[in-house]
C-alpha cells in the first residue's frame, strides 16, 4: 500500500486525538470524492452514477504525533430494490452507530429531498455529532450560495455547518481542524503510512468497476461486479491480474464484451492506466465476462462475490 504524505495542520494541545468519523448522505452527493480529497489518494471510486459505493471504505489521515482520523465512506442511502442495496443501506446504518462523529453529505444545488430527510431522521440526536457538509459549492453562483441552507439546516441540530466543494478540495482543510477539535483523545489506531485498510486486490476490482461504470450505459454498470480471480506480482515492475466481470443476463454479456471485443477492450484499456497509476508497476490485464442470473438478489452470491463481509472489523 502507498506511503501517505500529510502533516498540513498545525495543532495548539499535545493530547493525541483520534476516533472514526462517517461520511453519509443519499447517493451521487459525493462522499467519496470527499473521502478521496481528504485522504489525498484514491481510497474509493467515483463515479456520476448514483449508487457507485458498494462496501465501508475506511481511508486514514494521520498527522504524526497530533492525531488520526479514520474516515468511513458508506454507500449512498436510498430506497433498496434489490437484496444487493438492502445490504448496501444496513451497512450505511450500522456505520451510524460505531462512529465518533458524522458527516452528513447534502447537493447545495439542490433542495433536501426525502432521503436527505430520511438519513436526518436515522442520524436522530446524533446530529449534535454531525457536520452538515453542502458540497457541490462550486456549481452554484457566490450570491446564491445560501439559497437552500436554511431548509438543510431545518433538518436537524448540526454541530456545524460548512460549504464545501470535494472535488476542488475547498473548505477541506477547516473541516479536518474542526474534525480534530472534537475527536476524542486517544491513540493511532492504524500504521503511520497506512492510508485505507482495503487490500490492492480489492482496490484493484474497484478500479475496474469503476470503468465498467464509465464505460456502459442503462442498466449495465449496476447489473454488474468485478472480481479478482488472480493478482500475482511477477517482477518487481509487472503484476498480473486476472479480473472477472459479472453480469446477470446473457445479452448484457454481448453489451460488455461489445462488437468485435471493442468495448470490452476499451474497459481494459483505461483500467490497465489506472491499474498501473495505483499499483506503480506495469499491469497485464486479462478480463473475462461471465453471467450469473440474479446475483443482486441471492444472498449466497452476494457473499461470493464479497458484499456481506462483516463490515463491523
Ligand atoms: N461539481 C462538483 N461535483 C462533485 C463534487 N463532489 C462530487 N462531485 C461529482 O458528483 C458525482 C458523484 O460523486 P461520488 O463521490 O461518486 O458520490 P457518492 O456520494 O460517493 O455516491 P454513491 O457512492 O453512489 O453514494 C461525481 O460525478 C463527482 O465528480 C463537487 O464538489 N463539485
Ligand atoms: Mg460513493
Amino acid at each position: 500500500m502507498g506511503k501517505k504524505g500529510t502533516g498540513k495542520l498545525e495543532l495548539p494541545q499535545d493530547t493525541h486525538k483520534s476516533g472514526f468519523v462517517s461520511l453519509v448522505g443519499r447517493p451521487n452527493v459525493g462522499k467519496s470524492t470527499l473521502i478521496n480529497h481528504l485522504v489525498g489518494e484514491k481510497v474509493a471510486i467515483v463515479s456520476a452514477k448514483p449508487q457507485t459505493t458498494r462496501s465501508v471504505i475506511r481511508g486514514f489521515v494521520t498527522i504524526p504525533d497530533k492525531a488520526q482520523i479514520v474516515f468511513v465512506d458508506t454507500p449512498g442511502i436510498h430506497k433498496p430494490r434489490y437484496q444487493l442495496s438492502e445490504q448496501l443501506v444496513e451497512q450505511a446504518m450500522y456505520v451510524l452507530d460505531e462512529v465518533d462523529w458524522h458527516m452528513f453529505l447534502v447537493d447545495a444545488t439542490a433542495p433536501p429531498g426525502k432521503g436527505d430527510e430520511f438519513i436526518a431522521k436515522a442520524l436522530g440526536n446524533k446530529t449534535k455529532k454531525t457536520f452538515l457538509l453542502l458540497n457541490k459549492t462550486d456549481r452554484v453562483p457566490k450570491h446564491d450560495r445560501d439559497r437552500y441552507l436554511k431548509d438543510y439546516q431545518a433538518l436537524g441540530e448540526f454541530a456545524d455547518v460548512l460549504m464545501i466543494s470535494a472535488k476542488h478540495s475547498q473548505g477541506l482543510e477547516g473541516l479536518k481542524e474542526r474534525l480534530i477539535e472534537n475527536l476524542p483523545a486517544g491513540e493511532a489506531m492504524y500504521p503511520e503510512d497506512e492510508y485505507t485498510d482495503q487490500t490492492s486486490s480489492m482496490i484493484s476490482a474497484e478500479l475496474i468497476r469503476e470503468q465498467v461504470f464509465r464505460l456502459t450505459g442503462e442498466e449495465i454498470p449496476h447489473a454488474s461486479s468485478v472480481y479478482i480471480e488472480q493478482f500475482e506480482t511477477r517482477s518487481e515492475n509487472l503484476t498480473y491480474i486476472g479480473a472477472v466481470i459479472v453480469v446477470e443476463r446473457p445479452n448484457q454479456k454481448a453489451i460488455v464484451i461489445g462488437k468485435n471485443g471493442l468495448k470490452l477492450k476499451e474497459i481494459g484499456s483505461a483500467a490497465r492506466t489506472s491499474l498501473q497509476h495505483f499499483l506503480g508497476t506495469q499491469v497485464y490485464l486479462e478480463l473475462f465476462v461471465k453471467v450469473i442470473p440474479q446475483w443482486r438478489n441471492e444472498r449466497n452470491r452476494l457473499r461470493q462475490l464479497g458484499y456481506n463481509r462483516d463490515y463491523s472489523k
